[in-house]
Order: C-alpha cells, then sequence, then structure tokens
C-alpha cells in the first residue's frame, strides 16, 4: 500500500471515531484522533461530550510512551490556544510524535494554521489535506458557523407518493413508517437545534424529542418560529420547557401568549427575521439546526439560501384532496443541490441532497 492509502484508511478510521460524538460536544467540533505506532492503533482519541476534554489529549494517553517516534490522524488542526484546556499541538510535541497527519485546517481565528505552526517548528513532519472532503462533512455544522456566522441547516421534508407534506385540518398523518421515523430521532440527536414554524405547532403538537431507547437525554433545544407568540401554554412543546429547553422566535413587541410561555420557562427571543434568528443561534454556540417543517418555514428558508442539507422521505402513502403541496419532491429536486445518497427505511425511500457549491470550507 502507498503512503497515501494508508494514510487515508487510518483517517477514514477517524473520521468514523469522530462521528461517534456528533451532537454532543456542545460549539467544539467533535474531532477524532488515532495515534499509530509501526502499523498499529496506539491511541484513541474523541471530543468528549461537552467539548472537552480534546481529542488528542485522550489519544495521547491512551499510547503513552508508545506516542513516541508514532504518527498522529487528527480530523482537525490541533488546536493551538489557551482556551479551557492547554493546546493539543503542544501536547502533541511533548510526547514525541514525529508525524502528524490533519484533514482539514482550523478556521477558529484563535488557531487557523497557528497549531500546524507549532507542530512543523518542532521539526514534526506534518500532512494536511488527507480526506478533507469526508472530514469537512463530518463537521459541518462547526465549519458552517465558524464561516458563515450560521448553523448548517439541515430541512427534513416528509413527503407522500403524491407530493404532499399533510392534509390540512388533519394534523400528525402518517407519511413515513417507523424505520424513517427512528432514523429522523437519529438526526435529531445529532442536531444541535430543531425549529418548526407556529403552523406545523399547531396542527401537530408536536414533542420533537429524541425517543430512542437509551439515548433519551440527547434531545436538542427546540425552536418555534412564532411571530406573535400564539403557541398554546397547553401545547406539548410548552408544557416540556422544562425538560427540554423550548425557544420561541417572536417578532420584536409580540405580546400573544408570551407571560404564559414565559412562566412555563419557555424562552421568548426577539428577531427581525430568518438569518437574524440564524445569527443569534450561531453565537450561542448552535452549529447545525434541523428543521422540521411545515411548508412556509422549507420555502422560506429555500428563498433565502439558507438551506444547506435535505433529507428528504418519501412515504407510499397518498395524501389527495386538501393535500399540503411539498416544496420540493423526488421529482422535483430544486435549483442548486445534488443527490448525496439514496437510501430505503421499510417501505420509504430517503435521498439526501447537498447544496452546491458545497461553499469553500464544505
Ligand atoms: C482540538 N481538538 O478535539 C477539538 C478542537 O473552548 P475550547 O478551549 O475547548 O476551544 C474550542 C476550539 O477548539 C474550537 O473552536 C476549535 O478551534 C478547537 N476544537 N481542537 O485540537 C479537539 N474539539
Ligand atoms: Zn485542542
Amino acid at each position: 500500500m502507498s503512503i497515501t492509502a494508508i494514510d487515508e484508511a487510518f483517517m477514514r478510521e477517524a473520521i468514523a471515531l469522530s462521528l461517534t460524538h456528533v451532537g454532543r460536544t456542545g460549539s467544539n467540533p467533535s474531532v477524532g484522533c488515532l495515534i499509530v505506532k509501526d502499523g498499529r492503533i496506539v491511541g484513541r482519541g474523541v471530543t468528549a461530550p461537552g467539548g472537552r476534554p480534546h481529542a488528542e489529549p485522550q489519544a495521547l494517553a491512551e499510547a503513552g510512551d508508545e506516542a513516541r517516534g508514532a504518527t498522529a490522524y487528527v480530523t482537525l488542526e490541533p488546536c493551538s490556544h489557551h482556551g479551557k484546556t492547554p493546546p493539543c499541538a503542544n501536547a502533541i510535541v511533548a510526547a514525541g510524535i514525529a508525524r502528524v497527519v490533519v484533514a482539514v485546517a482550523d478556521p477558529d481565528p484563535r488557531v487557523s494554521g497557528q497549531g500546524l505552526k507549532i507542530l512543523a517548528d518542532a521539526d514534526i513532519e506534518v500532512t494536511i489535506g488527507i480526506l478533507q472532503k469526508e472530514a469537512r462533512r463530518a463537521m459541518g455544522g462547526y465549519l458552517t458557523r465558524q464561516t458563515k456566522g450560521r448553523p448548517q441547516v439541515t430541512l427534513k421534508l416528509a413527503v407522500s407518493s403524491d407530493g404532499m407534506l399533510g392534509k390540512l385540518g388533519a394534523g400528525q398523518i402518517a407519511i413515513t413508517g417507523f424505520e424513517s421515523k427512528e432514523e429522523v430521532h437519529r438526526l435529531r440527536a445529532a442536531s444541535d437545534a430543531i425549529l418548526v414554524g407556529i403552523g406545523t405547532a399547531l396542527a401537530d403538537d408536536p414533542e420533537l424529542t429524541v425517543r430512542l431507547p437509551g439515548m433519551e437525554g440527547a434531545s436538542p433545544i427546540r425552536i418555534v418560529l412564532d411571530r406573535r407568540a400564539e403557541l398554546p401554554a397547553s401545547s406539548k412543546l410548552a408544557k416540556s420547557a422544562r425538560d427540554v429547553p423550548v425557544l420561541l422566535a417572536v417578532a420584536p413587541s409580540a405580546i400573544g401568549n408570551r407571560k404564559a410561555l414565559e412562566g412555563l420557562g419557555v424562552e421568548i427571543v426577539e428577531t427581525t427575521g430568518l438569518e437574524d434568528l440564524l445569527h443569534i443561534l450561531a453565537e450561542r454556540g448552535i452549529s447545525s439546526l434541523m428543521v422540521e417543517g411545515g411548508a412556509r418555514v422549507a420555502g422560506d428558508l429555500l428563498a433565502q439560501g439558507l438551506v444547506d442539507r435535505i433529507h428528504l422521505y418519501t412515504g407510499d402513502a397518498v395524501v389527495g384532496e386538501g393535500g399540503i403541496a411539498s416544496p420540493i419532491t423526488r421529482e422535483f429536486r430544486p435549483a442548486g443541490f445534488v443527490l448525496l445518497e439514496e437510501k430505503t427505511f421499510g417501505r420509504d425511500s430517503r435521498q439526501i441532497l447537498e447544496r452546491l457549491p458545497v461553499s469553500a470550507w464544505l
């Protein structure tokens, strides 16, 4: 095997390791790190839940003395800043690592090449860019927030075989099967926040929590776009706000049910529009936002160019008369999106569409 093929094989493993903590590391990216000595993995690390410790010191600790002369594979440039933990680049130097292979440079202005410089100045051989595309995809949320000042937006749509998102006045109707629902719960768990419009909140009275065995604590913050603060205090969202946070994005000086909702622990945030809201979310460290409906919110986000990925589920149900048409179906893909992946879940199909160009960073 060539060195590049070996590097790619270990980096693939480091990326797979990083994926295990996506959505659990707060505003920090989930980074994977492997320490490899004589072709053997002697240390493994992934950014801990909450964001610290970082991946590298954990992998180095596991490697112990074996780290001397070894190669480190890291999905992100090792940090150089004195944050809540000492710089990872210095820890790598101190451990006597001979070579570092990095997938993606870190756009965080506190790091931004400085980590690589610390390594090079210590005469460590540095290879950058191995499996860059795959690693960028694995850190899409973090990189989008750092470079665009907003979270990465994933739009999830469940569409009937006749292209409908639901039926007027019918509340939640079954469009996809349980296999798809499980997958949607996994996507929720890997996201930092979930957003719906008030129309969906009123029509469906959803909970928007993660309900998978063993993952009950993984529910991200739930956000409702609700210009007039109309979310009923009796809704499942409002009633559970003390268990899983709810943020209501309202127009400046909206009154509505504000008092009652605040009393239930719902946080009210005044925003001037979608872009403003996304900016506020990014400032709070929210890197990935999953949008679950409805048609209006999906249409507005698409029209403003604020959607990065679409998870399009197509079920075999037929809605017929009174259906709410989806802005996207299998037959009608929005301009500028390409098909990345297609899979089946039970009787449903899921397509993942990605926006092009996938930005300078993704
Ligand atoms: C690494 N390894 O595993 C991660 C890194 O708030 P702090 O001090 O933890 O710093 C957060 C920054 O650290 C984050 O913006 C990114 O630049 C880097 N994340 N770096 O060396 C890791 N998660
Ligand atoms: Zn670090």
